[in-house]
């Protein structure tokens, strides 16, 4: 029996986007998270990274901005890596790596907010879900330049092999998802796509992003 939570969770999962001032083109990333909406995205996150990526207030700053979009949009506020972050704003969850706080804390910390886990290997996946897990972020899928320290590339062949050891939670596939690939990464079994540069950084956020949301609804 799938509960109502996963459920939930699957649903908001399809077109994941994910973007900081950083992945903008200097563009301001409060049009484009505009734009993204406007073409259909489902989950956003703010990831603040890089060499060139706002810190303290002006970060905090940017993140209340973006929030409020979201909130109008009844889009959930995700926020990568920063419990403290997350905390002040009250967003709606967190992501976190394999390199960052462990999930267990941030879930106790936290509690009842979406908390979305970065997996590589079937014993952190089942180390994600024992410490509350919502959802799983598996990847590199393809090639990225969006992750300095991004491991090897998986290919959509980890989510199937996730699946056939019985992850049954939700997962979405990450790195250099583009709208003519994405289709091969919903049919591997996740439930969507978690996406950067391909909407980030599109001539057309809005038409890219509708581009997505037909291909993960196949
Ligand atoms: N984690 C694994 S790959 C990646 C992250 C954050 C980057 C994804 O960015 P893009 O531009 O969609 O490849
Ligand atoms: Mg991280």
């Amino acid at each position: 029996m799938v509960d109502k939570r996963t459920e939930q969770i699957k649903e908001l999962l399809p077109v994941y986007f994910i973007m900081g001032s950083t992945n903008c083109n200097g563009r301001d990333p409060v049009r484009v998270l505009e734009e993204a909406i406007a073409g259909g995205i489902t989950l956003f996150q703010f990831r603040e990274k890089g060499e060139s990526a706002l810190t303290g207030k002006e970060k905090v700053r940017l993140a209340e901005r973006l929030k409020k979009i979201c909130q109008e949009n009844h889009i959930p506020f995700i926020v990568n890596d920063d419990l403290d972050l997350a905390i002040e704003l009250d967003a709606h969850g967190i992501h976190v790596g394999q390199d960052d706080l462990e999930a267990d804390i941030v879930r106790e910390k936290f509690s009842n907010k979406i908390l979305g886990v970065s997996a590589h290997t079937i014993e952190e996946a089942e180390q994600a879900i024992k410490d509350g897990a919502d959802y799983l972020g598996l990847g590199p899928i393809y090639p990225t330049n969006s992750k300095d320290d991004a491991r090897e590339v998986a290919g959509t062949g980890i989510i199937e092999c996730f699946r056939n050891h019985g992850i049954t939670i939700p997962i979405v596939g990450i790195g250099g998802i583009t709208p003519a690939n994405a289709e091969e990464v919903i049919q591997a079994s996740a439930d969507g796509v978690a996406v950067i540069s391909a909407i980030a950084s599109s001539s057309d956020v809005k038409e890219t992003a509708k581009s997505f949301l037909r291909a993960t609804s196949k």
